[in-house]
């Protein structure tokens, strides 16, 4: 009955309506007689973009003109969830479209649940880089993201009488409303080949195979902003001259489109397995992919612009450009810009190399040896064969250097070295030494991390580079992980505050502490919270077929299943709170706090220890959940497919959250800054940002317990030279789950890990033994403090309170003055 209109107004419901009935009737994905929920979340979406789209070109023709320098971030992974709450909210026309959908008879929160979450990543790098998207068009900030689009993100979690099993996830299935393919932006990215020396001296890449990087848009709005940005995701392509009519006609199908069917495996999923060297190589090629496309369009947009400008030098390039390297797996950014610069554009090295330098930043996000990327020579020299020369020469120029000026370094060359030829048979590339030799800055993720950086891994640069290296402490953004994902909290807070800047200002909420103790905010509060417990228990019960009771204790731990990570810390204390159960008279129990534990996450599908880690989490559920004497008591579900919409009903609805890795692992965690900031408390170790985190709301508001991260190598050799004594609980714990009371699937080589005296994997190198009886304590701690209610409340108040400095905007606005240097560029 709404009358179809093309063009969007974006404030009165019924030109919203009318633009929906448009999409719905001349959008060609559907049949114009359906309009079932799915049909309206695609023509809804497909409104909001039309609004998305024109604020993204506008901010396009605005950095055109004033031609500011821009960041472009590269990142293999962004982990951007849905998109339709976000946009309508950051455009501030939720309310107009949710009256614009009632007139189909639709509410909006219904039709949002309808959208597939873009998982293009593993965990917290990628969602960091989709939050630093967020902050970067809420400031304003001339900056794009470039990635990969993946036809198959992150695989989806199914959980079986077996553990876990990994389903392929087809997000673009119908089609994603969100993305803009760019025919006009298409860059040749080659692979393979030789490099052939020219009559002048200087070198040319030429053969192999070359594929067509095509661009797709996504646009990201700022928060109540004009602005919009760009995330920009390559897809690879072969053309038509690629494909053999010849051979086709004569039967021969599959060779006749060999390029065509390399090029989908180039885009097909994100971190292939790696254990073969196919494997290997096709990430190497995902990499390189990413790099030489958006390199390529960097130097296009800088030449364009340039037009425009009375001097445009080369030398002018690191004053218009800044490359931001998501942790290593980018690195191939540095040879492919000196290849573009030197080959394609006739500069010297020395010029070049001044302009990579000057271009270049570096974030490391791990210290785990196991995830420092490091590459065959012989991979690289095949696959890539001008860069290798150019690593091999930035290699020796580095020795070089060295030598000449830092001559009291020479004896520590070992550990800088870009090149490890230390194993003959197989020659690396160390990519993480080479973005420190190529980068002019170097940052870590929280304090703590950047200290061991510059304290250990990268120790021996800093007397080269005392200057190169900084901490940017992560942050999260506080629309998508406030504002939007708890609106009940949200109404609260801004009531009480008595604005809603805390949104785009969240250093506001210390505003929150004065009324720590006001028994009717702490009404409103437990109110709300028990709002988003409700909801919480509703997704348990539909995903796992449990039910919670919203009144018990709802503690959390969401996250990639790893060793480092400790969920077995977490599932050894719940088997030990289930015995200490079975043991009390009903009396006795009368006085417990009823606890509702609550574990989500993917392991990755090759890593055993962390799927049998799943497995055990889910066969100490059914046993307990289903024991009549403890199951008032004590619930445990683990929750299937943990991801961002997952996450979105599951911190609002949280108490108490574990973030408990054994000291100096975790480089930063971002969960932990956004279970705080919506009043959750955290049970942890001295790891990463909750450091930063425990001091923000106050040491009574945390529960700390562990290892401090100066200790662990020594408490490892202790433990080697046979002077550990395990604690008579942890003994009890691991005792039952051997006794099979969880089953009869074999947890011997999984509990073997955690015995013996040394070695990785053996002699529980992660410390479980050692922090369990901390742990046991600080959970009763939670226990007694979570009896009083006031008490609790209050904490959970002052975490909210003391979570300003998380918010992305505070980190991005520091990368943007203190590494990017670059300035907010508002559209009028
Ligand atoms: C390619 C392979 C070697 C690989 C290793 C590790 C690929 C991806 C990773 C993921 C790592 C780098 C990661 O996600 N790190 C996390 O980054 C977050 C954002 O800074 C931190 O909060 C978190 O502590 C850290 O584990």
């Amino acid at each position: 009955k709404v009358k179809p209109a093309a063009s969007p107004a974006a404030d009165k419901p019924a030109d919203i309506a009318g633009n929906i009935s448009y999409h719905a009737q001349y959008s060609p994905h559907f049949s114009p007689l359906a309009f079932g929920p799915e049909e309206a979340f695609y023509a809804t979406a497909e409104s909001v973009r039309d609004h998305l789209i024109e604020r993204w070109n506008d901010t396009y023709v605005h950095f055109h003109k004033t031609d500011p320098k821009q960041t472009y971030y590269l990142s293999m992974e962004y982990l951007q969830g849905r998109a339709l709450t976000n946009a309508v909210g950051n455009l501030g026309i939720t309310g107009a479209y949710a009256e614009a959908v009632k007139k189909f008879g639709y509410e909006l929160e219904a039709l949002v649940g309808q959208e597939k979450d873009a998982a293009l990543g593993n965990g917290g790098l990628g969602r960091l880089a989709s939050c630093f998207l967020d902050s970067m068009a809420t400031l304003n900030l001339p900056a794009w993201g470039y990635g990969l689009r993946y036809r198959y993100g992150l695989f989806k979690q199914r959980i079986t009488k077996e553990g876990q099993e990994e389903i392929a996830e087809d997000w673009l299935d119908k089609f994603s409303p969100w993305e803009i393919p760019r025919h006009d932006v298409v860059f040749p990215v080659r692979f393979f080949g030789h490099v052939e020396i020219l009559p002048d001296g200087s070198r040319k890449w030429v053969g192999g195979e070359v594929l067509k990087a095509l661009a797709y848009d996504v646009p990201i709005p700022g928060y109540k902003t004009k602005n919009a940005i760009s995330l920009r995701l390559w897809e690879a392509k072969a053309t038509a001259e690629d494909f053999n009519l010849f051979q086709f006609n004569d039967g021969q199908y599959e060779s006749s489109a060999q390029l065509h069917a390399r090029a989908e495996q180039i885009c097909a999923v994100l971190y292939p397995g790696d254990a073969t060297e196919e494997g290997k190589l096709l990430r190497l090629k995902q990499q390189f992919f990413l790099c030489s496309a958006s390199l390529q369009d960097m130097i296009a947009r800088f030449k364009e612009r340039k037009a425009d400008r009375v001097s445009g030098k080369w030398s002018e390039f690191p004053s218009k450009v800044a490359v931001q390297l998501n942790d290593t797996h980018p690195t191939l950014a540095i040879p492919e810009l000196m290849r573009l610069l030197m080959d394609e554009e006739g500069l010297g090295w020395d010029e070049a190399w001044d302009i990579t330098y000057r271009t270049v930043s570096y974030t490391n996000h791990t210290v785990l040896p196991e995830a420092l990327e490091k590459w065959s020579q012989i991979v690289m020299r095949k696959l890539l064969p001008r860069h290798m020369e150019i690593i091999e020469e930035i290699d020796k120029r580095f020795r070089e250097m060295v030598v000449s000026k830092h001559k009291e370094m020479e004896g520590k060359i070992d550990s800088m070295k870009v090149l490890d030829g230390s194993n003959p048979q197989k020659p690396v590339v160390c990519m993480a030494n080479l973005c420190v030799v190529s980068s002019h800055t170097v940052n870590g993720v929280a304090e703590l991390h950047s200290n061991i950086l510059k304290q250990e891994l990268f120790a021996d640069y800093v007397s080269i580079w005392p200057n190169k290296f900084q901490n940017k402490t992560n942050g999260i953004t506080p629309r998508r992980w406030l504002k939007f994902c708890n609106p009940e909290l949200s109404e609260i807070i801004t009531k009480w505050l008595k604005t809603d800047q805390w949104t785009s200002d969240l250093d506001l909420l210390t505003g929150l502490r004065k009324f720590a103790d006001d028994e009717k905010l702490h009404a409103e509060w437990a109110a709300a919270k028990l709002a988003c417990k409700k909801r919480l228990a509703k997704h348990v019960l539909d995903a796992t077929g449990v039910t919670i009771d919203p009144t018990s204790l709802f503690d959390i731990q969401i996250k990639r299943i790893h060793e480092y990570k400790r969920q077995l810390l977490n599932i050894l204390g719940v088997v030990y709170r289930y015995k200490k159960l079975k043991e009390m008279s009903a009396e006795e129990k009368q006085k417990v706090t009823p606890r509702t534990v609550m574990v989500g996450g993917k392991a990755f599908a090759t890593y055993t220890n962390a799927k049998r880690i799943v497995k055990l989490v889910n066969d100490v559920g059914a046993v307990v959940n289903n024991d009549p004497e403890v199951n008032k008591y004590l619930k445990v579900a683990f929750i299937p497919n943990y991801n961002v919409s997952v996450a979105e009903v599951l911190i609002p609805g949280s108490e108490l959250s574990q973030h408990i890795s054994t000291a100096g692992m975790e480089a930063s965690g971002t969960s932990n800054m956004k279970f705080s900031l919506n009043g959750c408390v955290i049970i942890g170790t001295l790891d990463g940002a909750n450091v930063e985190i425990r001091e923000e709301v106050g040491e009574d508001n945390f529960f700390l317990f562990g290892a401090k991260a100066d200790q662990v190598a020594g408490l490892r050799k202790d433990r080697e030279n046979g002077l550990f004594k395990p604690d008579p609980r942890f003994e009890e714990a691991k005792q039952l789950i051997r006794s099979g009371a969880f089953g009869s699937y074999n947890y011997e080589p999984l509990l073997d890990s955690l015995e013996g005296n040394s070695g990785f994997g053996r002699g529980d190198y992660f410390l479980v033994g050692y922090d369990f009886p901390g742990y046991i304590d600080a959970q009763d701690r939670v226990d007694a403090a979570y009896k009083d209610k006031k008490k609790w409340i209050k904490m959970s108040i002052l975490n909210t309170a003391g979570s300003g400095k998380f918010s992305s905007d505070r980190t991005i606005a520091q990368y943007a003055k203190e590494i990017w240097d670059i300035k907010a560029s508002p559209v009028a």
